[in-house]
């Protein structure tokens, strides 16, 4: 087998003896028989709802090796989908793509998805910055008067979502949640949810990383509920330098920033096709990715 010389950009997996079982804008998931998939992270990076066309250095390794970090975390709080990373140890289907693997997947369990987002907010911003503009509610739950754009909440509130027909989550009042999941399971997902959030956003903060907010994905397995899907990644959530916060105004993105910056220094209209990035910010903002990695673990990624 040829070595692999440098962690090369992925932008697209290339499984053919695979069945994909979703795909989504940055990764892929495919069957392993009928218990496991395989979560591949490639290098895409989106931005305003886009897959730009130039792929991130080791960003798909970052995210990974991120929610693996957490999943180690907050297992003790709570199960989690996670079989093994180790690609020396993936069925011997797999052996011929070890190298396109590494460190950029793993094996988890197949879950029946819980078909309701459960997002969690620490913090004031987006969606609900301007539900809350609008209503002084967010998810039906009514908020403190005179919040600035970004305040930190009194205490983290539960805003589920579900995936609207036009691609955007759109927020559900709980009691909707309640409808589609039922109410025990409901109260138990959002009181796991609001858990592991303080837990991970208390630990980040000591990093000089707010977790502004975050979404989680559950599904049921053999375990119960288990934690699903990618978690507590920048792709996941609003990391913030803490450093840098100021309410009143949105915050820049820790890792995105360089690639919106240059998006609207070159007035792109945000329609297809996405534009591609200049070497230097793809660089810039790959090397945000392995700063992340490493404020937040205090691991260093091997690049
Ligand atoms: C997660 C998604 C992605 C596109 C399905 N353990 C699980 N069992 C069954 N299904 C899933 C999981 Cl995590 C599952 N998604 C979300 C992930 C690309 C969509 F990488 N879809």
């Amino acid at each position: 087998m040829s070595p692999q010389l440098l962690d090369p950009v992925l932008l697209r997996t290339d499984f053919p003896e695979l069945e994909l079982h979703a795909s989504g804008k940055v990764r892929d998931v495919y069957r392993l028989g009928s218990e496991q998939l395989l979560f591949v992270a490639t290098d895409r990076i989106s931005a305003f709802d886009y897959v730009l066309a130039t792929g991130i250095p080791h960003k798909g390794r970052v995210l990974t090796q991120i929610s693996l970090f957490w999943f180690e975390f907050l297992r003790e709080v709570v199960p989690n989908h996670m079989v093994t990373a180790d690609v020396e140890s993936y069925p011997a289907s797999l052996r011929s793509h070890t190298d396109q693997l590494r460190g950029r997947s793993m094996l988890v369990m197949r879950a029946e998805m819980v078909p309701v987002e459960c997002v969690v907010r620490g913090y004031i911003s987006g969606s609900a910055w301007k539900e809350y503009k609008a209503t002084g509610r967010v998810c039906g739950i009514e908020l403190p008067k005179g919040l600035r754009e970004s305040d930190k909440l009194p205490e983290p509130i539960f805003t589920p979502s579900t995936k609207a027909t036009t691609g955007h989550d759109e927020n559900i009042p709980f009691e909707e949640m309640i409808r589609v999941v039922g109410r025990e399971r409901s109260e138990t997902l959002r009181d796991i949810t609001l858990k592991i959030y303080t837990k991970a956003a208390d630990y980040a903060r000591t990093k000089g990383i707010i977790i502004a907010d975050t979404k989680f994905e559950f599904g049921i397995t053999s375990k119960g509920i288990t934690l699903a899907d990618e978690v507590l990644t920048p792709d996941s959530s609003r990391f913030w330098p803490a450093d840098k916060y100021q309410p009143g105004r949105a915050q820049d993105s820790y890792d995105k920033q360089y690639v919106r910056d240059y998006l609207e220094e070159i007035r792109w209209n945000k329609q297809p096709p996405a534009p591609a990035l200049p070497p230097e910010v793809a660089r810039k903002t790959s090397e945000k990715y392995v700063e992340a990695y490493h404020q937040l673990t205090g691991h260093e990624l091997d690049v």
